[in-house]
Protein backbone atom coordinates (compact mmCIF):
# COMPACT_ATOMS: atom_id res chain seq x y z
CA UNK A 1 0.00 0.00 0.00
CA UNK A 2 1.21 3.06 -0.86
CA UNK A 3 1.99 6.00 1.76
CA UNK A 4 0.13 8.89 2.64
CA UNK A 5 1.37 12.05 1.55
CA UNK A 6 0.10 15.24 3.15
CA UNK A 7 0.65 18.60 1.15
CA UNK A 8 0.94 21.51 3.53
CA UNK A 9 -0.54 24.91 1.74
CA UNK A 10 0.61 27.87 3.72
CA UNK A 11 3.32 25.68 5.20
CA UNK A 12 5.02 28.85 6.30
CA UNK A 13 2.52 30.69 7.65
CA UNK A 14 1.58 30.65 11.86
CA UNK A 15 -0.35 27.60 11.92
CA UNK A 16 1.23 25.73 9.14
CA UNK A 17 4.75 26.18 10.20
CA UNK A 18 3.83 23.90 13.73
CA UNK A 19 1.53 21.61 11.97
CA UNK A 20 3.93 20.93 9.29
CA UNK A 21 6.94 19.93 12.51
CA UNK A 22 4.33 17.84 13.78
CA UNK A 23 3.50 15.73 10.99
CA UNK A 24 6.88 15.17 10.13
CA UNK A 25 8.27 14.45 13.63
CA UNK A 26 5.42 11.83 13.64
CA UNK A 27 6.86 10.48 10.59
CA UNK A 28 4.50 11.47 8.10
CA UNK A 29 5.18 11.97 4.65
CA UNK A 30 4.73 15.64 3.79
CA UNK A 31 4.81 18.08 1.04
CA UNK A 32 5.12 21.39 1.97
CA UNK A 33 4.09 24.99 -0.11
CA UNK A 34 4.00 28.35 0.15
CA UNK A 35 4.71 31.64 -1.48
CA UNK A 36 8.12 32.00 0.65
CA UNK A 37 10.34 29.07 1.94
CA UNK A 38 10.09 28.31 5.58
CA UNK A 39 11.69 29.73 8.07
CA UNK A 40 12.12 27.31 11.01
CA UNK A 41 15.60 25.26 10.52
CA UNK A 42 13.78 21.89 11.33
CA UNK A 43 11.60 22.43 8.03
CA UNK A 44 14.32 23.38 5.40
CA UNK A 45 15.33 20.11 4.24
CA UNK A 46 12.00 19.06 3.59
CA UNK A 47 10.17 19.05 0.31
CA UNK A 48 8.81 22.52 -0.85
CA UNK A 49 6.77 24.09 -3.44
CA UNK A 50 6.91 27.61 -4.16
CA UNK A 51 3.18 28.10 -4.96
CA UNK A 52 0.63 30.46 -5.21
CA UNK A 53 -2.38 28.81 -4.33
CA UNK A 54 -4.40 31.48 -6.56
CA UNK A 55 -2.56 29.70 -9.59
CA UNK A 56 -5.54 27.19 -10.35
CA UNK A 57 -3.12 25.18 -12.81
CA UNK A 58 -0.08 25.28 -10.65
CA UNK A 59 -2.41 24.03 -8.00
CA UNK A 60 -3.51 21.39 -10.21
CA UNK A 61 -0.11 20.28 -10.94
CA UNK A 62 1.44 19.96 -7.46
CA UNK A 63 -1.76 18.00 -6.00
CA UNK A 64 -0.88 14.95 -8.72
CA UNK A 65 2.55 15.30 -8.99
CA UNK A 66 3.42 15.30 -5.31
CA UNK A 67 0.89 12.53 -4.83
CA UNK A 68 -0.79 13.90 -2.53
CA UNK A 69 -3.35 11.99 -0.46
CA UNK A 70 -4.35 14.88 2.18
CA UNK A 71 -4.46 18.27 1.11
CA UNK A 72 -4.32 20.75 4.22
CA UNK A 73 -5.13 24.07 2.62
CA UNK A 74 -3.26 27.03 5.51
CA UNK A 75 -2.98 29.97 3.58
CA UNK A 76 -5.02 33.18 4.09
CA UNK A 77 -5.11 37.10 4.99
CA UNK A 78 -6.45 37.29 8.52
CA UNK A 79 -9.06 39.63 9.68
CA UNK A 80 -7.48 43.16 10.42
CA UNK A 81 -5.14 43.24 6.82
CA UNK A 82 -8.53 42.06 5.31
CA UNK A 83 -10.15 45.04 6.23
CA UNK A 84 -7.09 47.42 4.41
CA UNK A 85 -6.82 45.07 1.32
CA UNK A 86 -10.19 43.62 1.01
CA UNK A 87 -10.23 42.73 -2.73
CA UNK A 88 -6.62 41.00 -2.11
CA UNK A 89 -8.43 39.29 0.96
CA UNK A 90 -11.66 38.21 -0.44
CA UNK A 91 -9.16 37.13 -3.85
CA UNK A 92 -6.45 35.32 -2.03
CA UNK A 93 -9.48 33.40 0.77
CA UNK A 94 -11.65 32.83 -2.29
CA UNK A 95 -9.88 31.74 -5.06
CA UNK A 96 -7.52 29.87 -3.31
CA UNK A 97 -10.23 27.78 -1.58
CA UNK A 98 -12.07 26.89 -4.73
CA UNK A 99 -8.89 25.97 -6.53
CA UNK A 100 -7.91 23.73 -3.80
CA UNK A 101 -11.82 22.28 -3.92
CA UNK A 102 -11.83 21.84 -7.22
CA UNK A 103 -8.42 20.55 -7.67
CA UNK A 104 -8.85 17.93 -5.27
CA UNK A 105 -11.97 16.06 -6.60
CA UNK A 106 -9.92 15.80 -9.82
CA UNK A 107 -6.90 14.58 -8.28
CA UNK A 108 -7.11 10.78 -7.83
CA UNK A 109 -5.22 9.95 -4.64
CA UNK A 110 -6.59 13.12 -2.57
CA UNK A 111 -8.24 11.49 0.15
CA UNK A 112 -8.96 14.15 2.50
CA UNK A 113 -8.72 18.08 2.27
CA UNK A 114 -8.54 20.38 5.58
CA UNK A 115 -9.48 23.86 5.30
CA UNK A 116 -9.73 26.27 9.04
CA UNK A 117 -12.37 28.54 9.34
CA UNK A 118 -12.82 30.94 12.17
CA UNK A 119 -14.58 32.47 15.06
CA UNK A 120 -14.64 35.25 12.46
CA UNK A 121 -17.53 33.94 11.00
CA UNK A 122 -19.94 35.11 14.03
CA UNK A 123 -21.38 38.30 13.61
CA UNK A 124 -22.25 40.91 17.07
CA UNK A 125 -25.71 39.48 17.63
CA UNK A 126 -24.77 36.27 19.47
CA UNK A 127 -24.05 37.30 23.24
CA UNK A 128 -20.74 36.38 24.57
CA UNK A 129 -21.20 32.66 23.79
CA UNK A 130 -21.56 31.49 19.94
CA UNK A 131 -23.23 28.44 19.94
CA UNK A 132 -22.27 26.13 16.63
CA UNK A 133 -24.54 27.69 14.73
CA UNK A 134 -24.92 30.66 16.21
CA UNK A 135 -25.74 34.07 13.80
CA UNK A 136 -23.69 34.05 11.49
CA UNK A 137 -23.41 37.58 9.42
CA UNK A 138 -19.81 38.25 9.89
CA UNK A 139 -18.91 42.19 9.36
CA UNK A 140 -15.55 42.06 8.05
CA UNK A 141 -14.26 40.51 4.75
CA UNK A 142 -12.57 37.80 6.78
CA UNK A 143 -15.12 36.71 8.04
CA UNK A 144 -17.23 36.63 4.83
CA UNK A 145 -14.63 34.76 3.31
CA UNK A 146 -14.57 32.29 6.05
CA UNK A 147 -18.53 32.15 6.16
CA UNK A 148 -18.88 31.87 1.85
CA UNK A 149 -16.01 29.24 2.45
CA UNK A 150 -17.57 26.96 4.93
CA UNK A 151 -20.56 26.91 2.42
CA UNK A 152 -17.96 26.25 -0.33
CA UNK A 153 -16.73 23.46 1.80
CA UNK A 154 -20.52 21.80 2.44
CA UNK A 155 -21.37 22.16 -1.39
CA UNK A 156 -18.67 19.68 -2.53
CA UNK A 157 -19.20 17.41 -0.17
CA UNK A 158 -22.97 17.36 -1.28
CA UNK A 159 -21.77 17.32 -4.99
CA UNK A 160 -18.70 15.74 -5.23
CA UNK A 161 -18.40 13.72 -2.08
CA UNK A 162 -15.16 15.62 -1.26
CA UNK A 163 -14.22 14.45 2.74
CA UNK A 164 -13.38 18.02 3.56
CA UNK A 165 -13.20 18.70 7.27
CA UNK A 166 -13.00 22.08 8.83
CA UNK A 167 -12.54 23.66 12.47
CA UNK A 168 -13.11 27.24 13.39
CA UNK A 169 -9.84 28.73 15.22
CA UNK A 170 -9.86 31.36 17.36
CA UNK A 171 -6.70 33.04 18.44
CA UNK A 172 -3.52 31.21 18.23
CA UNK A 173 -0.88 31.46 20.12
CA UNK A 174 2.22 29.71 19.47
CA UNK A 175 6.45 30.51 20.08
CA UNK A 176 7.53 28.73 17.06
CA UNK A 177 5.96 31.07 14.42
CA UNK A 178 4.35 34.65 14.30
CA UNK A 179 0.79 35.41 13.26
CA UNK A 180 0.65 38.45 10.58
CA UNK A 181 -2.64 40.81 10.02
CA UNK A 182 -4.77 39.29 12.41
CA UNK A 183 -6.98 40.47 15.80
CA UNK A 184 -5.76 38.18 17.95
CA UNK A 185 -1.84 38.73 17.05
CA UNK A 186 -2.28 41.04 20.02
CA UNK A 187 -1.67 37.75 22.34
CA UNK A 188 1.61 36.52 20.65
CA UNK A 189 3.27 39.90 19.70
CA UNK A 190 3.22 41.53 23.41
CA UNK A 191 5.70 38.50 24.09
CA UNK A 192 8.13 40.13 21.13
CA UNK A 193 7.91 43.51 23.65
CA UNK A 194 9.40 42.02 26.95
CA UNK A 195 12.48 43.41 26.65
CA UNK A 196 11.75 46.79 25.29
CA UNK A 197 12.20 49.61 26.78
CA UNK A 198 9.06 51.27 26.01
CA UNK A 199 5.39 49.75 27.39
CA UNK A 200 3.59 47.35 24.54
CA UNK A 201 0.90 49.66 23.58
CA UNK A 202 -2.08 47.41 22.92
CA UNK A 203 -4.40 47.93 19.74
CA UNK A 204 -7.28 46.51 21.98
CA UNK A 205 -9.09 48.15 25.08
CA UNK A 206 -8.19 46.05 28.41
CA UNK A 207 -11.65 44.40 28.96
CA UNK A 208 -12.06 42.59 25.29
CA UNK A 209 -12.15 38.80 26.22
CA UNK A 210 -11.93 36.92 23.07
CA UNK A 211 -11.21 32.95 22.22
CA UNK A 212 -7.71 31.65 21.90
CA UNK A 213 -5.75 28.37 21.88
CA UNK A 214 -2.62 26.96 22.55
CA UNK A 215 -0.88 26.01 19.11
CA UNK A 216 -0.61 22.36 20.88
CA UNK A 217 -4.48 22.47 20.93
CA UNK A 218 -4.45 24.28 17.41
CA UNK A 219 -2.53 21.59 15.80
CA UNK A 220 -4.20 18.78 17.97
CA UNK A 221 -7.72 19.44 16.62
CA UNK A 222 -6.62 19.71 13.13
CA UNK A 223 -4.94 15.76 13.69
CA UNK A 224 -8.15 14.99 15.65
CA UNK A 225 -10.87 15.66 12.91
CA UNK A 226 -8.09 14.38 9.95
CA UNK A 227 -8.15 11.20 11.97
CA UNK A 228 -12.04 10.80 12.48
CA UNK A 229 -13.97 8.44 10.61
CA UNK A 230 -16.02 10.33 8.00
CA UNK A 231 -19.20 9.16 9.74
CA UNK A 232 -18.62 11.13 12.86
CA UNK A 233 -18.15 14.29 11.10
CA UNK A 234 -21.92 15.20 10.85
CA UNK A 235 -20.99 18.87 9.93
CA UNK A 236 -19.43 19.75 6.98
CA UNK A 237 -18.98 23.46 7.41
CA UNK A 238 -16.96 23.81 10.22
CA UNK A 239 -16.81 22.89 13.83
CA UNK A 240 -16.77 25.16 16.86
CA UNK A 241 -13.61 24.48 19.18
CA UNK A 242 -12.95 26.29 22.61
CA UNK A 243 -9.76 26.74 24.25
CA UNK A 244 -9.27 29.42 26.73
CA UNK A 245 -10.82 33.07 26.91
CA UNK A 246 -9.15 35.91 27.98
CA UNK A 247 -9.01 39.95 28.00
CA UNK A 248 -5.46 41.85 27.36
CA UNK A 249 -5.76 42.78 31.10
CA UNK A 250 -5.77 39.69 32.65
CA UNK A 251 -2.84 38.63 29.99
CA UNK A 252 -0.33 41.38 30.98
CA UNK A 253 -1.11 40.80 34.42
CA UNK A 254 -0.23 37.20 34.65
CA UNK A 255 3.29 38.39 32.25
CA UNK A 256 4.39 41.02 35.36
CA UNK A 257 3.70 38.22 37.43
CA UNK A 258 7.03 36.44 35.80
CA UNK A 259 8.45 39.89 34.97
CA UNK A 260 7.45 43.01 36.98
CA UNK A 261 9.06 45.53 34.69
CA UNK A 262 6.56 44.58 32.13
CA UNK A 263 4.40 47.52 31.28
CA UNK A 264 1.36 48.08 28.73
CA UNK A 265 -0.69 50.60 27.54
CA UNK A 266 -3.84 50.69 26.22
CA UNK A 267 -4.38 52.67 22.32
CA UNK A 268 -7.10 50.73 20.54
CA UNK A 269 -7.40 51.33 17.25
CA UNK A 270 -9.54 49.82 14.25
CA UNK A 271 -9.05 46.42 15.48
CA UNK A 272 -11.07 47.10 18.43
CA UNK A 273 -14.42 47.39 16.07
CA UNK A 274 -13.03 43.61 15.01
CA UNK A 275 -12.96 41.98 18.14
CA UNK A 276 -15.86 44.00 19.35
CA UNK A 277 -18.19 42.28 16.54
CA UNK A 278 -16.82 38.34 17.83
CA UNK A 279 -17.89 36.45 20.70
CA UNK A 280 -16.00 36.07 24.24
CA UNK A 281 -16.15 32.66 23.77
CA UNK A 282 -17.71 29.47 21.49
CA UNK A 283 -19.74 26.78 22.57
CA UNK A 284 -17.79 23.36 21.21
CA UNK A 285 -20.36 20.54 22.10
CA UNK A 286 -20.67 19.52 19.04
CA UNK A 287 -17.40 19.20 18.40
CA UNK A 288 -16.73 17.41 21.45
CA UNK A 289 -20.18 14.59 21.00
CA UNK A 290 -19.02 13.96 17.34
CA UNK A 291 -15.37 13.67 17.06
CA UNK A 292 -14.18 13.44 20.80
CA UNK A 293 -12.67 17.18 20.70
CA UNK A 294 -11.35 17.48 23.97
CA UNK A 295 -8.14 20.89 24.19
CA UNK A 296 -5.53 20.19 27.13
CA UNK A 297 -5.39 23.78 27.63
CA UNK A 298 -8.41 26.02 28.58
C1 LIG B 1 -7.57 36.88 13.27
O1 LIG B 1 -7.40 37.54 14.31
O2 LIG B 1 -7.91 37.39 12.20
C2 LIG B 1 -7.42 35.39 13.35
C3 LIG B 1 -8.69 34.67 13.61
C4 LIG B 1 -9.39 34.82 14.90
O3 LIG B 1 -9.17 33.96 12.76
N1 LIG B 1 -6.46 35.05 14.36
Amino acid sequence: MSRDVHFIIGASGQLGTEFALALHQAGEAVVLSDIKPPELDALKDLPFECMDVRDRDVVHQQLIESGATHVHHLAAALSARGEKEPQWAWDLNMRGLLNVLESATTSPLVKQVFWPSSIAVFGPDNGPVAAQNGHRLPETVYGMSKQAGEQWCAWFRKHHGLDVRSVRYPGLIGELSAPGGGTTDYAVEVFDHLEGPEPYSCFLSEATTLPMMHMDDAVGAMMQIMSASADQIKNRESYNIQGMSFDPKTLFEEIAKHDPGFKAAFAPDFRQSIADGWPDRVDDSAARADWGWSPRST
